[in-house]
């Protein structure tokens, strides 16, 4: 290949991937796509299941692992006002344009809900809320049929679409601290 037909390929080539890159900023421009977020837990199998029912838990890799938390302690520490920050939403702040969808995924190895609320309060579960009342939108649990739709099982995922513009507040109406505020943009 002569000096002068290489260049011609490199020049092809780069003008190539420079139309690539133009036409995937415009795919982005004209969808404004999805955006994940994950609920997290460290609920200990033994313990949890021991009380909650087999397979409740299912944080098996974490407990190999020593990442989890028991029964007990886990109540302990919410009773004190200091629940376990093992339990989370992440991130706590997203910023979005309108038109986006949240796709909130259970990582964790229980259940959560990802409820949206007016003002940020206590579940559903009154021994976690660390003295909170329990927020209207929580009020009956999975009775609730609102609350029940917006309840996530570990390793699945509840997308959120069609937020409007300006400030939302999301919170677990089991872990009431669980929480994330999205901006809609
Ligand atoms: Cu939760």
């Amino acid at each position: 290949m002569s000096a002068l037909t290489l260049r011609f390929f490199t020049k092809a080539f780069v003008a190539a991937l420079a139309f690539s890159f133009v036409s995937a900023a415009v795919a982005q421009e004209s969808q404004p796509g999805l955006v994940q977020v994950v609920a997290l837990d460290e609920c200990d199998p033994a313990t949890f299941n021991a009380v909650l029912g087999l397979d409740f838990c299912k944080n098996v890799a974490l407990a190999a692992l020593g990442y989890t938390t028991t029964f007990n302690d886990f109540f302990a520490l919410a009773a004190a006002g200091t629940p376990d920050p093992g339990w989370d939403f992440e991130p706590d702040v997203v910023r979005i344009k309108k038109g986006t969808t949240l796709s909130v995924v259970d990582q964790g190895g229980e259940p959560h809900t990802f409820t949206e609320v007016a003002k940020f309060g206590g579940g559903f579960i009154e021994p976690l809320n660390a003295g909170e009342p329990t927020v209207p939108e929580c009020v009956g649990g999975f009775k609730n049929i609102a609350v029940a739709r917006t309840r996530i099982l570990q390793g699945s995922h509840l997308d959120i679409t069609q937020l409007s513009k300006g400030t939302h507040r999301f919170e677990c109406c089991i872990h009431p601290w669980m929480r994330m505020t999205v901006e809609v943009k």
